[in-house]
């Protein structure tokens, strides 16, 4: 998989894909990211990425040209009827539909290309969500400064989900979402920490037991901090 962000912060981006899961798909070639900075490609002399919304209002809205000039570089077209299949072009923005554990599994399984638009200001023109943009997506109701970190958040739940990114220690058929629950608590030694002691379940080896108090726990922990998961539409599982 490829993917790609258009951001005006490229420095925002400069250690992020750089740890964990994410560094090892990109050392493994399963997936390569590169981040691109709007402004490179405004042709304008002062190149400029915003100017002041139609209409009048405060703050300022991402210009369509560089953000066009950037798909069509990278592309070869600005038609989102032309572009190559497994081609996604998502925009982050309050206004896209809110991202989930299944929004991430669609884009793992069904994606090639992914270049990602961080939005800024008060927006973003809207002919580039018109005539460029597949997918406007959310990372949740609550406001960021800007789309970087949800562009983040994408990455990172895509890429751990392709073939072959996570370790064998791993899997994510066990995350927590795959089967609509939280996880259960985890302990590790000592078995006594400052007179807290670990769950007697967990240290007498009876397999059944355990998967049945982890069961358990996690159903309980899911309708104490998520009870709309377990009410209603069933929550949103890979
Ligand atoms: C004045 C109305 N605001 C829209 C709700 C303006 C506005 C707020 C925040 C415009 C842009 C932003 C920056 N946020 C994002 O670009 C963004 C975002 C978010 O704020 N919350 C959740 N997901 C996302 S994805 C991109």
């Amino acid at each position: 998989m490829k993917i790609d962000v258009l951001t005006i912060f490229p420095e925002f981006f400069a250690k992020v894909f750089d740890f964990g899961i994410i560094r090892r798909a990109r050392l493994a070639g399963i997936v390569e990211i590169n981040v691109h900075d709007i402004r490179e490609f405004a042709t304008d002399k002062h190149r400029m990425v915003d100017d002041r919304p139609f209409g009048g209002g405060d703050g300022m809205v991402l210009k369509p040209e560089p953000i066009f000039a950037a798909i069509e570089n990278l592309l070869g077209t600005s038609d989102r009827g032309a572009y190559p299949s497994g081609t996604r072009v998502v925009l982050l923005s309050p206004q896209g539909r809110p991202f989930k554990q299944a929004v991430a599994r669609e884009f793992a399984d069904d994606a090639k290309h992914i270049v990602m638009i961080c939005g800024r200001y008060e927006g973003v023109d809207e002919r580039v969500n018109e005539t460029l943009v597949t997918d406007e997506i959310s990372i949740g109701d609550y406001v960021l400064s800007g789309g970087e970190p949800a562009a983040i958040v994408l990455a990172d739940s895509i890429v751990r989900l392709l073939p072959d990114a996570l370790g064998s220690e791993t899997s994510a058929a066990n995350d927590s979402f795959s089967d609509g629950l939280l996880d259960c608590p985890h302990y590790t030694r000592p078995a006594e920490f400052r007179g807290m002691t670990v769950p007697e379940v967990l240290l007498n080896g009876n397999h059944a037991e355990i998967e049945k108090w982890r069961r358990e726990k996690a159903l309980e922990k899911t309708r104490s901090s998520r009870g709309d998961l377990l009410s209603g539409e069933k929550g949103e599982s890979g």
